[in-house]
């Protein structure tokens, strides 16, 4: 910054969050209102999460981000909204000692710059977006002195990418839906925070770093418009299952979570075929995964493992404790040898990679 002028920066950290029971379906498109609850798994900080340093200085002459290294638009509605909100909520900062003073109305007129890294190859097609924008709320909010609780910056983050409300909390994360149509309500609560359930074990297995090929929003329109089994799949089958998974969290019923889970992620993948033009997410490979592992658990007995699968073909699989992840990646690495480059990694780790 020039001479007499300063520079007040503030950094965070977020981990991103793997759904268990699937939010698919905006009600309302420009404020991202869901159709159903969702209940996810935040990972540790440390993988898979975003980095942001926001700075705000007299000096700058316009708001700018940085996207891994590249600057990036920040013109888009969703960022303008997180902005917007955030901005709004500023409460007068000082810091005497440096002279620095910056009064309520103050905030609306200093511009920002934003530089956020991922700590995993955004080419991956490992979700992003809810890392950074929860990262970029959280931050935001820290730096402009906001006082709202996380309930309320995760209903901000939600306006930046759905799936962001949830990785406010680590542990288990609930995000309701809400009635309101402002959205108000429509924010996540924290069903059980990171030191619980420490049995589990996250792999994820990187069946190809392609970019998917729709995007989660505009796929999400499309079944939205199309699909008759999302009607049934949001007002009868989730509220009954987001009730049993809250039951199966609290217990550490792994049975139940790990039937829950599958059976979630199925009817996502079901209710993408039922679109018109239907979407594919998984290809061969995750089939063969989700084989290998419904046999596995069915001559047990009773779950080893849960699998689930998001917008594109990538396993997240949860093992029931460490012992049962580390035979996972045995019959991972005998079924599936790291060969060409779409197999190379898989990613390993304590609720989450190594
Ligand atoms: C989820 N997914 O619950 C679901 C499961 C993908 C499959 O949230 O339009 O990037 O930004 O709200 O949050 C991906 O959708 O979509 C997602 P927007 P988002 O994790």
């Amino acid at each position: 910054a020039p001479e007499g002028q300063w520079v007040l920066m503030a950094t965070g950290r977020s981990p991103t969050n793997i759904a268990v029971i699937k939010y698919w379906g905006k009600r309302d498109e420009a404020l991202i209102l869901p159709v159903n609850d969702s209940i996810s798994v935040t990972l540790d900080p440390g993988h898979l999460s975003a980095t942001t340093t926001v700075a705000v200085s007299p000096s700058f002459p316009s708001d700018r981000m940085w996207l891994n290294g590249k600057e990036i638009s920040l013109s888009g509605g969703r960022f303008q909204s997180c902005l917007r909100e955030i901005r709004k909520r500023a409460c007068e900062f000082e810091d005497e000692k440096k002279g620095i003073k910056i009064k309520k109305e103050d905030w609306e007129k200093l511009h920002v710059h934003i530089a956020s890294y991922n700590n995993f190859p955004t080419a991956a097609g490992l979700a992003s977006s809810a890392a950074g924008f929860a990262c970029l709320v959280f931050t935001l909010g820290k730096l402009m002195n906001v006082k709202e609780d996380y309930g309320e910056l995760s209903s901000i983050a939600r306006q930046g990418s759905g799936s962001a409300c949830r990785s406010l909390y680590g542990g288990f994360v609930k995000w309701c839906m809400g009635k309101k149509d402002d959205g108000s309500d429509s924010l996540a609560v924290q069903l059980a925070d990171e030191t619980h359930w420490n049995d589990l074990v996250i792999i994820i297995a990187v069946v190809s770093s392609k970019q998917k090929e729709t995007s989660s929003t505009s796929g999400m329109r499309d079944t939205v418009e199309t699909s008759p089994l999302l009607q049934y799949r949001a007002q009868t089958v989730v509220p009954s299952r987001v009730l049993k998974m809250e039951e199966a969290i609290k217990n550490q019923d792994f049975e139940s979570f790990a039937k829950l889970t599958c059976a979630d992620s199925n009817q996502f993948h079901a209710v993408c075929l039922d679109t018109s033009p239907p979407i594919f997410y998984m290809n061969d490979t995750s089939h063969r995964i989700i084989s290998l592992v419904e046999k596995w658990n069915q001559s047990e007995g009773t779950p080893q493992v849960a699998y689930t699968f998001d917008a594109g073909p990538n396993a997240v699989l949860i093992a029931r404790n460490r012992k049962t992840a580390a035979v996972l990646l045995q019959k991972l690495l005998y079924y599936f040898p790291p060969q060409d480059k779409d197999l190379s990694s898989y990613l390993v780790g304590d609720k989450s990679i190594l």
